[in-house]
């Protein structure tokens, strides 16, 4: 129990790394962990885990999602480009050789290969007891107080909300790029075992998957799931077929209490897929029970109960073909986000060294 929360929900962990603790199960990627991690190396050969940031390609999966537009910065109302050089430094000093290009970038930073962070998903709940359910995240940090809402519509071209000073952020991606991503993951391969189609992986196929391939999860594990669905989204090169891609691919099932139990218990440090969002997204059918749920229960149980960081859209395919190829599924991840104060989720550009 902390001051700002009296009460965890069922199902969660919270205070498990002190009450205060901002970076969740991260904590269990300790030096001994980056050191497993460090002995899978043994051919130094690397592997880029990351889509194209540009990929999927104009419309979002997620509807509130933008593509990267990158835009050249002007000077003399004019880019480099449109005067067919680049700047110099200084243009006044006709001694100076540097030629030099910067350029500005505009997207959504969960648009495509991505970490969410443990402000991504919170639910509305009573975490100080008073019988009044609020917006909380991770460990009951607040929206609004820890963790700044956001403002202003960003679906309409164009419009953004300024943020006037950095964000209060309690649970940013910041600290979890100060942590590092670096240590040992394991490569389980969904696709190879039931294919590319729409499927809800629970328990039991999970299980029967993990002994067949001879593989053990252990605590402090960064656990990555390869379904093939990247493979279906560079297909279409760049003109994604949404409503194709919702109905293909495989994702766990977040309302099979038992796979969520071993996710919290194996001690896994952060879950990965190469999937839109790690779980099976079902579309949401109002069931006018009265009966409160989330509609994405796996972001509910690892982001606002255990603290477990998720990464989507990753590219896997090479990395699971190579490690099948020499009987092997551990290797070093390196995944840093970007050290951005505030943010929700970060690109990623993840290196695979087997
Ligand atoms: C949500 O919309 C919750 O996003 P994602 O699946 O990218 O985490």
């Amino acid at each position: 129990m902390s001051n700002r929360w009296k009460q965890a929900p069922e199902g969660a962990h919270w205070g498990e790394f002190g009450p205060d603790d901002q970076l969740g199960r991260l904590n269990l990627v300790t030096p001994g962990k980056v050191l497993q991690g460090v002995t899978e190396v043994r051919e130094g050969r690397t592997f880029c885990l990351s889509l194209p940031l540009d990929v999927p390609g104009g419309q979002s999966l997620n509807g509130r999602r933008i593509a990267p537009r990158r835009f050249a910065v002007i000077r003399d109302g004019k880019s480099a480009g449109q005067q067919g050089f680049c700047w110099s430094y200084d243009s006044e000093d006709p001694d100076l050789t540097d030629v030099v290009n910067d350029d500005v970038v505009l997207m959504s930073l969960q648009y495509s290969t991505q970490w969410d962070s443990l402000a991504h998903v919170g639910s509305r709940f009573d975490a100080d007891g008073d019988g009044v359910a609020e917006m909380v995240f991770y460990n009951g940090f607040r929206a609004g107080t820890d963790i700044s809402p956001s403002h202003g519509d960003a679906s309409a071209a164009g419009t953004f909300a300024q943020y006037p000073e950095p964000q209060a952020s309690a649970l940013g991606i910041e600290h979890i790029a100060r942590h590092g991503v670096q240590g040992r993951a394991v490569l389980i391969d969904l696709a190879y075992h039931i294919g590319r189609r729409r499927k809800a992986v629970g328990y039991d196929l999970l299980m029967r998957i993990l002994e067949a391939d001879g593989i053990e999860v252990e605590s402090g594990d960064l656990v990555c799931l390869h379904t093939g669905f990247a493979d279906t989204l560079l297909a279409m090169n760049r003109q994604p077929d949404v409503t194709h891609l919702h109905e293909t691919g495989s994702g766990l099932d977040g309302n099979d209490a038992q796979l969520l139990k071993w996710i919290v218990d194996v001690r896994l440090a952060g879950l990965i897929a190469d999937n839109p969002a790690v779980e099976l997204v079902v579309p949401s059918l109002r069931s006018h029970s009265g009966i409160k749920r989330p509609r994405l229960p796996l972001h509910e149980h690892c982001l606002f109960k255990n603290g477990i960081p998720l990464g989507e859209l990753w590219y896997l395919t090479e990395l699971a073909h190579w490690l099948r190829g020499h009987r092997r599924h551990r290797f070093l991840l390196t995944a840093p986000p970007l050290r951005l104060p505030g943010a929700v989720g970060s690109p990623v550009t993840p290196v695979a060294t087997v």
